[in-house]
Order: structure tokens, then sequence, then C-alpha cells
């Protein structure tokens, strides 16, 4: 499947992963827009936010609790930090595989651009 994310997962494409386990997997984004910027993504190909069906529910919960988990360990999770998941074009999506954006070591402002 000609998906970057999935090459990833498949170790063709190399990554700086920070957590693994059956169904998501976490790596450091290489454009990082914080002092800490992850992904966290389904190892389940699904394109867009609007392709998760109710059989993926309980996959795409374990990615808010891996952004916790992660903001936990790295230190972060008290001060607080930002997830932002992208859809289409509008909202700026640009890898269609889905993925949360895990970013902190900074203040955020609101609304986002
Ligand atoms: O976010 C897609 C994100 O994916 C963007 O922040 C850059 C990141 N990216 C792109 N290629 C790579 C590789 N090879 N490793 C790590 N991170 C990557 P979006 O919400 O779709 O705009």
């Amino acid at each position: 499947m000609d998906c970057l994310f999935c090459k990833i997962i498949n170790r063709e494409i190399p990554a700086d992963i920070v957590y693994e386990d059956d169904q998501v997997l976490a790596f450091n984004d290489i454009d990082p827009k914080a002092p800490t910027h992850m992904l966290v993504i389904p190892k389940k190909h699904i394109p867009t936010l609007n392709d998760i069906t109710e059989e993926d529910l309980a996959l795409v919960g374990r990615l808010p609790m891996t952004a916790s988990r992660l903001a936990k360990e790295q230190g972060f999770a008290e001060d607080g930090f930002r997830v932002v998941m992208n859809c289409n074009e509008d909202g700026g999506q640009t890898v269609y595989h889905i993925h949360m954006h895990v970013m902190g070591g900074r203040r955020f402002t609101w609304p986002a651009g």
C-alpha cells in the first residue's frame, strides 16, 4: 500500500519510534512544531477521521490514551499538552493515515490557526 505511515509501521521507511504495541505506533514528527512533537497512529490503515467506523472505536480510543501515557512518561502531562487530528484539505491533513499530533513543552494558544 502506498501509504507513508504504513511504510513506517512496516519498517520500510525509518522513523524515530518512541512507543509501539500490537495496535498503535508513536514516533517523533519529522517537522516538529513544539519542543516535543510526536505522532500516534493506529497500525490499521484508516485514511481520515471520516472513515472511522463503530468497529474502530476501541482502537481509536488508544490514540489519546497513548498520547497521555507518553506525556506522563516524558514529564509534560501535568503542565499540559496539545493533541490535534487534522481531517482532509481544509483541516490541514497531508498524510492520509489517521494520526494524533501530540505536542508539549511549550504553551499553546487558542484558537488554532
Ligand atoms: O501531519 C502529517 C505530519 O507527518 C506532519 O507534521 C509531518 C509528519 N511527517 C511526514 N513525514 C514524516 C516522516 N517520514 N516521519 C515523521 N513524521 C513525518 P498532517 O496532520 O497530515 O498535516
